[in-house]
């Protein structure tokens, strides 16, 4: 339906004063359309949408206790990202997804300007919430919404991407759909990694049928990679912020240690004759624990132990303990790790050997995204400050790739990784308001 000429007219002077103002308007009525693209156009999210896709993605992989567990090439995970396909599919974006299992939907741009990919994870640890990576991936889906039915079309195409196996908790390294997109990891080496189990991705990717995909990005120029994520801890809350813009990622070192001893009977063995696992581990990882305090900034966790056989009247033969350990500086995550490396070869009783898990470098993003993020969030009136992040994300890992960077929401008490994660929806809103502005600050560019 065409408005009349002084409908449009009257249309041009609400833009001139109501410059967010949202109408819809046919595509035809060109002078509109260029007044309105040209305008420093200002789309904002649909929260009731965006509230409601958290709440039915947050029901895929329910645990009965509240959190959400979708581990990687699970069940779950793959109805996970067949809802987040659903979505954009049925608003008309064009779907790919690519042989271990990423997913990318793509809103054609009038040019060939390098595109923006914005997006993040769907899967989560065992005790997982229902923002971290889900946030990330369903914002990047409001905006493309968004940007869809307002007739706005971008002069840079938009991919919406959904990583897969971003936590690493079954399958290691983390990061591992990032990893693969950026061609830091080969599809062989995906396919052979296995869990405790000793079931390997490429038997997963048989049994789940659909999960893995045959498409790429090849033709696709991306040059941007924006993630919405909540913050995992304690800074925006603490200083009572709406948002933080992201600067960069601490790098992380995850290292499996195993302390071999001999298994023999708990009353019977005197102690000096005994190899006991369990004890030797045990003082290893008090010794690990002082390491934070000698090298200032760093965080060290020792997160899953098991004993073998983990019987209580049976010395243990053997213990395999993880260490993950975390630095904003390259140089000093790399004294860190000398420093667990020495200290496992100082003590005799038992045979130690290691296994690097995982290590990502620590990152900086492009100043160029950080400053749209900035803007963004500046021109929607949010308190921010500039940050780096704690924890790994894709974005750490793209950014080897695209300009990247992310933007941070408060997280209740700083918790996550726990089923009690929780973020406001005024605050899920203002983070996807943010992202939404960051990308049409960098289309503008
Ligand atoms: O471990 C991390 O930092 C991320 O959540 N995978
Ligand atoms: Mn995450
Ligand atoms: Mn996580």
């Amino acid at each position: 339906m065409r408005l009349p000429l002084h409908l449009r007219s009257l249309r041009l002077v609400l833009y001139a004063y109501v410059p967010y103002a949202y109408v819809p308007y046919e595509a035809d009525e060109i002078p509109v359309t260029i007044y309105f693209t040209h305008m420093n156009l200002k789309l904002q999210i649909d929260s009731a949408r965006l509230e409601q896709h958290l709440i039915e993605l947050a029901q895929i992989g329910a645990r009965t206790d509240g959190g959400v567990c979708r581990l990687a090439f699970s069940d779950a995970d793959l109805e996970g990202r067949a809802y987040v396909e659903d979505v954009l599919s049925e608003a008309g974006l064009e779907i790919r997804i690519d042989p271990v299992g990423n997913l990318f939907a793509i809103l054609r741009g009038t040019s060939t300007l390098p595109a923006i990919m914005i997006g993040s994870h769907t899967d989560t640890v065992a005790t997982g919430g229902r923002y971290d990576g889900a946030l990330g991936v369903l914002a990047a889906v409001e905006c493309a919404l968004r940007i869809k039915e307002s007739g706005w079309v971008p002069n840079r195409s938009i991919v919406v991407a959904s990583f897969v196996n971003e936590e690493g908790v079954r399958f290691m390294p983390d990061m591992m759909g990032s990893l693969y997109h950026s061609g830091q990891i080969s599809l062989d080496a995906v396919a052979a990694a296995t869990d405790l189990n000793g079931v390997s991705i490429g038997q997963e990717l048989t049994r789940l049928q659909g999960y893995a995909g045959t498409e790429t990005l090849e033709d696709i120029d991306v040059g941007y990679f924006l993630e919405l994520h909540i913050e995992q801890g304690p800074v925006l809350e603490d200083e009572d912020l709406d948002i933080g813009v992201v600067t960069g990622v601490q790098g992380l070192s995850w290292t499996e240690v195993t302390v071999h001893g001999a298994s023999n009977h708990a009353g019977t063995t005197p102690m000096e004759r005994r190899r006991d696992a369990g004890l030797v581990s045990g003082e290893l990882m008090s010794n690990l624990r002082q390491l934070p305090n000698e090298i200032e900034g760093l965080r060290l966790t020792i997160g899953s132990v098991t004993y073998h056989p983990n019987l209580i009247n049976v010395i243990a033969s053997k213990v395999q303990f993880t260490v993950d350990i975390r630095h904003p500086d390259s140089a000093r995550l790399q004294d860190a790790e000398a420093r667990v490396k020495r200290l496992l070869t100082e003590q005799s009783v038992c045979q130690i050997t290691c296994k690097s898990l995982a290590r990502v470098e620590p990152c900086t993003f492009s100043e160029q995204v950080v400053s749209a993020v900035q803007n963004a969030s500046d021109t929607s009136g949010y308190s921010s400050k500039q940050m780096i992040s704690g924890a790994g994300h894709d974005a750490q890992i793209l950014n080897s790739k695209f300009r990247s960077g992310m933007i941070f929401i408060p997280s209740r008490g700083g918790i996550s990784h726990n089923i009690e994660e929780y973020s406001s929806l005024k605050q899920v809103v203002a983070g996807a308001n943010v992202l939404l502005g960051a990308v049409q600050h960098l289309t503008e560019k």
